[in-house]
């Protein structure tokens, strides 16, 4: 048998995944806007002991300057009613904009919302708010959840809410800035204990170096990257234009690997460690798989990263 996308989705089958973090998502998902939002606001403040956000440079949050001014001169109602709206995915023009955001613009543009509501510069959650039972309980699995998995379920709110319409007339899709890749003088070469494959040891170093052109030429021409929780994208064009919005400033801190026997040319290799999102820096690191199934050639045709159950997962490289 030869691999397909859909069977080498299922290499290293014992890789145990965060289940709290699509079970969160779900019950967030069912509650009404303003539970929504406090709970956000809740689950935010109390991160915030413990981790620090970066906030992104002004380049990279030009597209959302304008569209946060406008909402910083409404009166509170009006505010409260934007937020409702964004959470709602009501169809509205600000909501077409914010759909039109990259993940980053949007996570920005939040951060900014919420360093405004902090200074009452915007309507902040009501004082006292209480919030639903189920959002009660909601609010409970993410703050016993591990940091990694906490980021993931905030992430996913904001990445979620307002109107992504494919309309000719919605504001067009903006582009972040092309990151320069890191100066080869500078670069760091990785070792993962078990791993010497030198197609694994170049995707990480080519992720860490921000050279993503490099990294895309790793995979075969009908190669695919499946992110957690997600479904493979296919073929280079879509996984460059990913990596692009989505891989920048990334550290990718593999550990430990394994290769397991070549099957029809193919071999899986599976890789254990931590991932840092430029957003925390330091101070959350990310248990996560790397599931690779390299063609006979030594191009990726298969990778999957996935967010671990828990760190002691770190340690299952078992093989078949
Ligand atoms: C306030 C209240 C009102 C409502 C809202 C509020 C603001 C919320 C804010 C939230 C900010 C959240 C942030 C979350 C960032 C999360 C980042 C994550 C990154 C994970 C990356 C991974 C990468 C893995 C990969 C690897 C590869 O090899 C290939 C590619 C890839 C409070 C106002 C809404 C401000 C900033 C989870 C795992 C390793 C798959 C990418």
């Amino acid at each position: 048998m030869t691999f397909t996308t859909e069977s080498a989705r299922s290499i290293f089958p014992d890789t145990k995944v965060s289940a709290v973090v699509p079970k969160t998502i779900e019950q967030f998902d069912k509650l009404k806007a303003e539970d929504q939002l406090a709970l956000i606001w809740f689950a935010f403040t109390e991160m915030g002991k413990t981790i620090t956000i970066a906030a992104p440079g002004a380049a990279n949050m030009m597209f959302a300057q304008s569209t946060l001014d406008q909402i910083k001169q409404m009166s509170p109602a009006e505010q409260t009613q934007v937020m409702c709206d964004l959470t709602n995915h009501a169809d509205t023009p600000i909501c077409r904009t914010y759909g039109s955001f990259t993940m980053n613009i949007k996570l920005g543009f939040w951060n900014q919302l919420g360093e405004w509501m902090e200074k009452g510069l915007v309507a902040p959650i009501p004082q006292g708010y209480q919030l639903s039972s189920q959002a009660n309980a909601v609010l409970k699995s993410i703050k016993n959840a591990e940091p990694g998995q906490q980021i993931t379920i905030l992430r996913s709110t904001v990445v979620n809410m307002g109107f992504d319409s494919q309309d000719l007339d919605s504001p067009k899709k903006v582009a972040d800035p092309v990151v320069i890749p890191t100066e080869m003088a500078n670069r760091t070469q990785i070792q993962i204990e078990g791993v010497t494959h030198p197609t694994v040891l170049s995707y990480i170093d080519n992720m860490n170096a921000n050279d993503f052109e490099v990294a895309v030429d790793l995979f075969a021409p009908n190669g695919a990257l499946q992110p957690p929780f997600q479904k493979p994208i296919l073929g280079r064009d879509l996984i460059l234009a990913y990596m692009r919005e989505e891989c920048q400033g990334l550290k990718l801190m593999p550990e430990q690997g394994v290769v397991e026997s070549v099957e029809e040319g193919y071999t899986p290799i599976k890789v254990t460690g931590k991932v840092q999102t430029p957003w925390f820096g330091s101070s959350v690191g990310m248990n996560i798989a790397w599931r690779f199934l390299l063609d006979p050639e030594g191009k990726i045709f298969f990778v999957a990263i996935d967010l671990l159950a828990s760190p002691r997962e770190l340690l299952t490289l078992v093989r078949r």
